[in-house]
């Protein structure tokens, strides 16, 4: 790698300054926006809530979190020299080295600098006159900069549930998005989890082995599929290694989910039925998020999806041993896949410890907290402790947090308050120059992270470097570009089982958010793409100009 520009400018205290752009949020995206940016030589601001970089592992210290994504792969890939030095000590990292990754990376590409820690961005504001955003910080101080770039993460605005008696609840309270720093231990403590999801299942078995006794309050059951995690050899990582540019190759252009695997080239009916249990038991014992590649079909149909939602909810039945605990576990509701499964290290056989209950609050629901338990319809689960694990305002809830106005004065919580529009999920008609990384109506949440951040980062700072060399100074997604790419993003997502199940995808965990699919479902390959396209098309469906047309003065 070169040595980056030297940008004294950039690294001038925070106070009211202008810049060729802001950055909002200082997670894989924004800290990879920054590099780029900075390497055409723009004068860029990055704005951490938090109090370093990493995102959303700067705040999922919960116990047990790791990421479902092999670290191999879940690792950034413009730089060949950093894949090649980096070290992962496990198939999947533990939280603490992701985190230890992405410091190494703000240090390793001198980014810091330009980083600007424990600052929100409350309100970015576009003036039309002088086609420039006002951006206001929490520190009191307002920038103006050309270009806003949102890489606010998809699932980093932490939902408390609202439930009667939380906040008397006397013994501390955790949210597994917002763990503390210090360390935690419950040790003899009688612990309640509240939640089902990747966050619970990832820490429901670290929290047993500590507790006294844990209460899991379940209100849906969701698919988990065994990690199999384990230490990474040194020939593993070599293999990796040298294979690195055909690896990165097939997770950007040829996976639908960025991520190198074996895909497959039949439907779940085409084999028979010891066929087929075969695939499953060998996906199973490999372990992971693939195991929804063992066919191609899983997610398209019903009948295909069945055989293996059947396969898991039979594994659930040999793994845990009380029956009625066993039924609870296996999910009826949805098909396998339309929630993104999870993948955990021992999540079902926890049920057969004795210090751990299984509580269905679909049959129980929970009626108040107490000061000392959680009271549902039968009884109250006496605990000292309370973790909710139950999840995020994914999507939009981060970036519906900023008070953001456009064109007009319109803000975008009131264009998006029937669900989010975008065009490409890059941008949002009548707000100029604000760029959304894997905003909704990208794929997003239903990839590997890190290829589509990197995606749209390059797509973005080309788009940049397009307009600086012809003079351009406006970029804004047309409404017939958005109209149809929204109606796009709908009509592939119906065509497959996700719309089925009542998911964060379909903003169904938040109530009262629009029922909208989310995510661009038609694969990060096919989608690439598209962007390129546009991209070689001169931008189709965008409108560049040399400034925003000045409102025309009354004549007088
Ligand atoms: P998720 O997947 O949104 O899970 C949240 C869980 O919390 C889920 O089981 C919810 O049940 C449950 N929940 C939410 N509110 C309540 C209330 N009020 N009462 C009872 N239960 C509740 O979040 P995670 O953090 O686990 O995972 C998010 C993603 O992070 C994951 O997909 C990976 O990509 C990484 P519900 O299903 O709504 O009935």
């Amino acid at each position: 790698m070169s040595a980056l520009p030297s940008m004294s400018a950039n690294t001038q205290a925070a106070g009211d300054a202008a810049y060729d752009a802001v950055v909002v949020g200082a997670g894989f995206a924004g800290m990879y926006m920054l590099h780029r940016l900075r390497g055409q030589g723009l004068k860029v601001r990055v704005y951490e809530q938090g109090g370093d970089v990493g995102g959303t592992w700067y705040w999922n210290r919960y116990p047990g979190a790791r990421c479902d994504v092999e670290s191999m792969q879940y690792s950034y890939s413009f730089s060949d020299e950093l894949q090649q030095e980096w070290n992962w000590s496990e198939r999947y990292a533990p939280q603490a080295e992701i985190l230890k990754y992405a410091n190494h990376v703000a240090d390793r590409f001198k980014l810091r600098g330009d980083i600007q820690l424990n600052t929100r961005v409350d309100r970015a504001t576009f003036d039309e006159r002088t086609s420039t955003w006002q951006v206001a910080t929490s520190d009191g101080r307002i920038a103006t900069a050309k270009f806003v770039v949102l890489a606010t993460g998809c699932l980093s605005n932490a939902r408390m549930p609202d439930i009667k008696g939380l906040s008397e609840f006397k013994g501390n309270v955790y949210h597994t998005g917002h763990w503390p720093h210090e360390p935690t231990d419950f040790t003899g403590l009688r612990v309640g989890v509240i939640g089902t999801g990747s966050s619970a299942i990832q820490s429901v078995p670290v929290i047993a082995q500590q507790a006294r006794h844990l209460t899991v309050f379940q209100r849906t059951a969701n698919f988990s599929i065994p990690a199999r995690n384990a230490e990474l050899t040194v020939e593993e990582r070599e293999a990796f290694r040298r294979n690195y540019p055909e690896i990165r190759r097939f997770a950007r252009e040829e996976a639908r989910n960025g991520i190198y695997a074996e895909l497959p080239d039949r439907g779940a009916l085409d084999d028979g039925d010891n066929t087929r249990r075969a695939k499953y038991e060998a996906r199973w014992a490999k372990g992971g998020l693939t195991f929804m590649l063992a066919y191609n079909n899983l997610i398209l149909d019903k009948a295909a999806n069945d055989t293996a939602a059947g396969f898991v909810r039979g594994k659930i039945a040999e793994i845990v041993r009380d029956p009625e605990t066993a039924k609870r576990l296996q999910p009826d509701d949805h098909p396998i896949g339309s929630k993104r499964i999870c993948v955990d290290t021992d999540y079902y056989a926890t049920f057969n410890r004795p210090n751990v209950t299984l509580v269905d609050l679909k049959s129980d629901p929970i009626v108040e907290i107490l000061p000392n338990a959680v009271r549902t319809r039968t009884g109250d689960h006496e605990i000292d402790a309370l973790v909710l694990a139950t999840g995020f305002d994914a999507m939009t809830g981060s970036v519906a947090k900023i008070d953001i106005s456009g064109r007009g004065g319109r803000t975008l919580k009131q264009k998006w308050a029937e669900g989010p529009r975008t065009y490409l999920g890059l941008m949002s008609q009548g707000f100029p120059n604000l760029f959304i990384i894997t905003g909704p109506g990208s794929p997003s949440v239903l990839s590997n992270m890190i290829v589509s951040i990197e995606q749209h980062v390059d797509w973005i700072a080309d788009c940049l470097a397009f307009m600086r060399e012809r003079g351009l100074e406006v970029i804004e997604a047309t409404k017939e570009a958005e109209d149809q790419w929204v109606a796009h993003v709908n009509e592939v997502a119906q065509q497959t089982l996700y719309p089925q199940a009542n998911s964060w995808y379909m903003g169904a965990n938040i109530p009262g958010k629009p029922r909208i699919f989310m995510p661009y479902i038609g694969g990060v390959g096919v989608y690439r793409q598209i962007c390129n396209d546009v991209a070689a098309k001169g931008y189709e469906g965008f409108v560049m100009s040399q400034s925003a047309p000045v409102p025309k003065m009354a004549a007088s």
